[in-house]
């Protein structure tokens, strides 16, 4: 690091507020490969990655990043990284095979080790109950789009809250459900890979609801630690002036960000526009026991931000994930944005658009948001598979120094979102890994991983987010 580097880092360090958590973000499928292993069962997006062509260059998450097998290891780079905490996901299928009925207590005793390993090594656990890998069994049923899912899935978090809910110190109930709606039902890019454009508006509906249930569930068999969900924003922004580029970027702004926290945070859904309706009809005849249901009272929040969104009217290029054959029929695509550097990935790097969201989760929900994490927040860039030793990505560090300086900025006396109460960042992710349909392409990690060898070495990235933990209170 220069010196530049060490004084940048303790200036940040220094205006992180005592107790801020940082620390860093997985999920279970992306990491644990051994998907067979002490009983557990398939997942739909086990099946998805299968068939030819849903996954990039064909790559496969049967090892991943082999940490079901190397957990200690990982948990010894965290310790030595200095972080706070550690989110992870527990496998529903690990932990649940079939998605109903028997638990499989080999499936439990996995996160219980892992949770005593964390906080062995004085890392708090965060524990995400579902990071998107549904039951192979319930997603033949429909998943998300059948309404028994979501009580399925409130028996499996009482089942992973009696076993682990005396250690885990925050429970996330779902991982960014609008993901799941968009890229899995609405566009078919994402397992179950189904294309059903407004026709998904039911799994927005199950999926809250089983947030619901499961908030209930925990608090009902008594875990010591705080609840909440996390959710995707992106600021959303019409590409034009031009009325219809404004009104589908209202549109888009409901589907991405207002269908999942307005029912969450404030029991009701969004208005949308008049000439959308028709697209969010089925949502309108939700009854208000289940809004009731939804609307839990929340210990934190947590947010997970990316990049900003531009939409434009009409067909296009999505710049954000190429076209979706299904993207084709909707009325418009995200336009570019030419003024910011792209990751590896093709998203723009505007970190004043962390402070801008912030602004707008403070503007619109107010004393309804709850305390709030960044549960996730990160970049990929171009790295080769192999290395010989540590890695510079000065992309990454200034991504991730940029962000983090832009969030504390916000929501600092005087700033655009102050009243929102940050509580900590976490860094997506740890280390490289399988990054859904784009396979080992997208390379997010502190750590690489060579996924030939599974070989694990520090990025440069790594050091500096050591020593930025490091530097507080220094
Ligand atoms: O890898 C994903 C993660 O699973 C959910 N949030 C976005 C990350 C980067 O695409």
């Amino acid at each position: 690091m220069t010196v530049q580097d060490a004084v940048a880092v303790q200036a940040l360090a220094a205006r992180l507020r005592p107790g801020f958590v940082l620390g860093v973000a997985s999920a279970a499928f992306q990491i644990e490969g051994s998907l067979a292993a002490g009983g557990r069962g398939p997942s739909g997006w086990d099946a998805f990655a299968e068939k030819p062509g849903n996954i990039l260059h064909g790559h496969s998450p049967a090892v991943a990043c082999d940490h079901y097998n190397r957990a200690a290891e990982d948990i010894g780079l965290m310790r030595e990284l200095g972080i706070d905490s550690y989110r992870f996901s527990i496998s529903w299928p690990r932990v649940q095979p079939a998605g109903a009925g028997p638990v499989n207590a080999a499936g439990l005793d996995f996160y219980d080790r892992l949770i005593d390993q964390l906080l062995a090594a004085g890392i708090s656990p965060m524990a995400t109950l579902y990071h998107w890998d549904t039951p192979l069994p319930l997603e033949h049923r429909g998943g998300w789009m059948n309404r028994t899912t979501a009580e399925r899935f409130a028996e499996y978090s009482a089942a992973a809250a009696k076993r682990l809910g005396d250690r885990v110190a925050q429970w996330v109930t779902l991982n960014e459900p609008a993901s799941v709606t968009l890229n899995g039902y609405a566009l078919g890019t994402h397992a179950p890979g189904r294309d059903l454009l407004f026709g998904a508006m039911p799994s927005v509906h199950h999926q809250l609801l089983a947030h619901g249930l499961a908030v209930q569930a925990l608090r009902a068999a008594g875990v010591s630690g705080a609840v909440g969900v996390t959710n995707l924003h992106s600021p959303v922004r019409p590409a034009s002036g031009s009325a219809s580029d404004r009104l589908l970027a209202r549109v888009f702004d409901v589907m991405l960000n207002r269908l999942y926290a307005d029912p969450i945070l404030l029991g009701r859904f969004p208005k949308t526009p008049l000439i959308a309706r028709p697209w969010f009809r089925s949502l309108r005849s939700i009854p208000d026991a289940d809004l009731a249901v939804i609307h839990q009272p929340l210990d934190f929040y947590g947010l997970n931000y990316y990049y900003p969104v531009r939409v434009a009217t009409g067909r296009g290029v999505d710049s954000l994930s190429g076209t979706a054959e299904a993207m084709l029929k909707l009325p418009f695509h995200m336009a570019g944005f030419p003024e910011y550097a792209l990751t590896g990935f093709g998203w723009p790097v505007a970190p004043e658009h962390l402070g801008i969201l912030l602004r707008e989760l403070k503007d619109r929900y107010g004393a309804s948001l709850p305390p709030l994490y960044i549960t996730e927040s990160g970049a990929s860039f171009p790295e080769p598979e192999h290395v010989t030793g540590p890695l510079p990505d000065a992309g990454r560090i200034s991504y991730l120094a940029a962000h983090l300086d832009q969030a504390v900025t916000a929501t600092a006396p005087g700033g655009v979102a102050h009243g929102v109460d940050l509580l900590g960042y976490y860094v997506w992710t740890l280390m490289d890994n399988f990054e859904w349909a784009a396979g080992y392409s997208q390379r997010f990690g502190l750590v690489h991983v060579d996924f030939t060898t599974q070989r694990r070495t520090p990025k440069d990235s790594y050091y500096w987010y050591q020593a930025l933990a490091r530097a507080r209170g220094a």
